[in-house]
C-alpha cells in the first residue's frame, strides 16, 4: 500500500511538471527588423497550440505561450523559423508566464 502511494506521488509530480512548461523561449538569429518580428509572430500564431507570441528584436528572442495541455515540438518550432529564413540557436521550455517575458523584454529595451 505504501508503495502505491509513492507511485501516485511520483505521477502527480510528473503531471505537475508537464503542466508547467507553459512557455517556449527561442534565441533566433537573423531577426533584424520589425517586418521579421511581425512575420514570425504571424507564422507562430497560426500553430494550433499557440496561445500567445512575444518577439523581441533587441534580444533576438521569440517566446511562444502554449495553450493548456498542448505542446509544439522543438522540431516543429525549429522548422517554422528555419523555413522563414531564421536560425534557431537555442530553445528553452519554462514555466514563466508569457506576460512576464513580455514585461522583461520591454524593460530591457534601450
Ligand atoms: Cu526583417
Amino acid at each position: 500500500m505504501k508503495k502505491l502511494i509513492h507511485i501516485a506521488a511520483a505521477l502527480a509530480v510528473l503531471v505537475a511538471q508537464s503542466a508547467t512548461a507553459a512557455t517556449v523561449e527561442m534565441n533566433v538569429n537573423g531577426l533584424v527588423c520589425a517586418f521579421c518580428a511581425q512575420g514570425i509572430e504571424k507564422k507562430l500564431r497560426k500553430l494550433p497550440a499557440t496561445a500567445d507570441v512575444v518577439v523581441s528584436l533587441e534580444q533576438r528572442l521569440v517566446a511562444v505561450a502554449l495553450k493548456d495541455g498542448q505542446d509544439i515540438s522543438d522540431a516543429d518550432l525549429r522548422k517554422a523559423l528555419t523555413d522563414a529564413g531564421y536560425k534557431v540557436i537555442a530553445i528553452q521550455r519554462t514555466d514563466e508566464p508569457i506576460d512576464a517575458v513580455r514585461a522583461r523584454v520591454k524593460t530591457a529595451k534601450p
